[in-house]
């Protein structure tokens, strides 16, 4: 049965992917020879899509190798040049829309409606903003020269929009990468790969290497000048151990346990809504999803029963079916590990409301509620469509319980009142914030994690810093005045 997209759309992705077969890495502007395969399956039915060459050291150096060589051409180009290319990738990723929402459907399981609406218009944008940076680069940051050779390693959440965050930016400033995409989901940044050939971008300057965490190792470990990470904390703080006293820069945007916070004056039907946008949003797989709900004592009966009514609404289903709200989860062992938290959750005590297993890689949405601070579901990233409940009784007390983690990276307020939404956000010790609203992003707004969730920022001004070296002190010009 074909869902959602128009058979022609799956058509020619069923096309593609039986032709490629078995890929091989993107080096040097081509692709190489297939070499040790690994699989890549659709986690809904389990079927295999295709095989990807598993990297060696090797590998990884020869394609840091092409970056290298690429790099100070690429440099040389005149901004507007640089911002050519990423207009053509962001035009191309729109001519491709439909081909590659289906392909990340495939490969991760989230819902198409998200894919298509969300992840690749999100990925278009990112680039079309950063070519307006590689335009304004050279005076708007005057001085700053670019570093050089960008390892990037991404995740399997958001597998292609991961893939924009880091090469956009990095491209604009006039740097080139070597990015490895998630062993779970690489075959958007291979069609990506296309994108760079068809688009004519300079052979070298964009590089892709699949693998698993030995191929991200190596990278970590090869001669680039900067690491960008997103992924787990334990992977993060080991990437930063390997890189501790070598010149390498290194920006890591780690796990979260983000809060949502309900107070007694909120819009409880909009807030349940942005319940639904911040755990139920990619099944939960999302590094900022709103994972604590912080509801006032007041008024957490009343939200509750909405809550549940709301939930009971959402259809798990087959990813590919526009009516779908939750998709399959990435992976068996990413099944698992969900499970495994929430058990724990409530072996400590704490009541599951939902959320139970399904057949194959599915996990309906859920809650955790009478659920103690000191709770493993409280505390550890649950990473699937499973949020805690816990109420409070003054905003003293609210932000006490959202600070209450070794994690940083968002949060969400819900108040009719904007001094009070603003006096929590203040408080909040948080990267972003969202009031009356969770899980917005855009290329302009910069990204990124206090604490256990990193540090680093993506988008907008200062995820641009974090693609350039410091100008020499007599070179930084003040900005005229206006
Ligand atoms: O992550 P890993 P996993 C969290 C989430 C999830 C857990 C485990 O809680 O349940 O992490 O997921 C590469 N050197 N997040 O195991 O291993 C790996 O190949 C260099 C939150 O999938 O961190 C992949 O490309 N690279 C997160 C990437 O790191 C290594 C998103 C992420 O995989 C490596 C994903 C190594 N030693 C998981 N080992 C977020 N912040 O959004 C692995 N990798």
């Amino acid at each position: 049965l074909e869902y959602g997209p128009s058979v022609e759309d799956s058509a020619a992705v069923r096309d593609w992917l039986t032709r490629r077969g078995a890929f091989g890495h993107f080096i040097g502007g081509s692709f190489t020879e297939p070499g040790t395969l690994f699989d890549t399956r659709d986690p809904a039915t389990g079927e295999v899509l295709a095989q990807v060459t598993q990297g060696s050291a090797d590998d990884v150096a020869a394609a840091v190798e092409a970056a290298r060589k690429a790099q100070p051409a690429w440099a040389a180009l005149s901004g507007t040049q640089r911002a050519r290319h990423l207009y053509a990738m962001a035009r191309h990723v729109q001519k491709r829309e439909r081909f590659l929402s289906v392909l990340e459907t495939l490969d991760n399981g989230k819902p198409i409606r998200e894919a298509r609406d969300i992840d690749v218009p999100l990925v278009a944008r990112h680039f079309y903003h950063h070519a307006g940076w590689a335009e304004l680069r050279d005076t708007v940051l005057p001085g700053h020269q670019p570093l050089g050779v960008c390892g990037q390693i991404i995740p399997w959440n958001f597998p292609l929009l991961m893939l924009a965050w880091k090469i956009a930016p990095a491209l604009a400033a006039g740097n080139t990468v070597v990015l490895k995409p998630a062993e779970y989901t690489p075959l958007t940044a291979l069609a990506f790969a296309e994108i760079c050939q068809e688009t004519g971008l300079p052979a070298g300057v964009v590089n892709i290497v699949t693998g698993d965490g030995d191929t991200g190792a190596a990278l970590v470990a090869a001669d680039v000048d900067k690491i960008a990470f997103t992924g787990s904390t334990e992977v993060g703080r080991a990437i930063a151990g390997k890189l501790a006293g070598t010149a390498k820069r290194l920006t890591l945007e780690l796990g979260g346990k983000s809060p949502f916070v309900v107070m007694p004056d909120a819009d409880l039907d909009a807030a349940v809504e942005g319940v639904v946008d911040s755990i139920w949003f990619n099944g939960g797989q999302v590094c900022c999803a709103g994972s604590r709900i912080l509801v006032a004592e007041a008024v957490a009966d009343r939200f509750e029963s909405l809550l549940n009514v709301r939930m009971a609404r959402l259809r798990v289903g087959p990813p590919l079916d526009k009516s779908t709200d939750v998709g399959a989860i990435v992976d068996p062992i990413q099944k698992d590990r969900i499970l495994t938290i929430c058990k724990a959750a409530t072996d400590a005590g704490a009541e599951l409301v939902g959320g139970g297993a399904e057949d194959g890689c599915f996990i309906a949405p859920g809650y955790l509620r009478n659920i103690s601070p000191a709770n493993p579901g409280f505390e550890q990233e649950i990473f699937g469509p499973i949020a805690t409940l816990s109420t409070f009784r003054t905003a003293d007390e609210a932000v006490e319980l959202a600070n209450n983690t070794r994690y940083g990276l968002a949060a969400s307020v819900w108040s009719e009142s904007a001094a009070v939404a603003t006096d929590l956000a203040a408080r909040i010790k948080a990267g972003v914030v969202w009031l009356n609203c969770a899980n917005l992003f855009d290329g302009a707004a910069p990204f990124g994690g206090y604490r256990e969730s990193g540090f680093g920022r993506e988008g907008g001004r200062v995820g641009m810093l974090d693609y350039l070296a410091e100008p020499p002190v007599d070179t930084i010009q003040e900005p005229a005045p206006a």
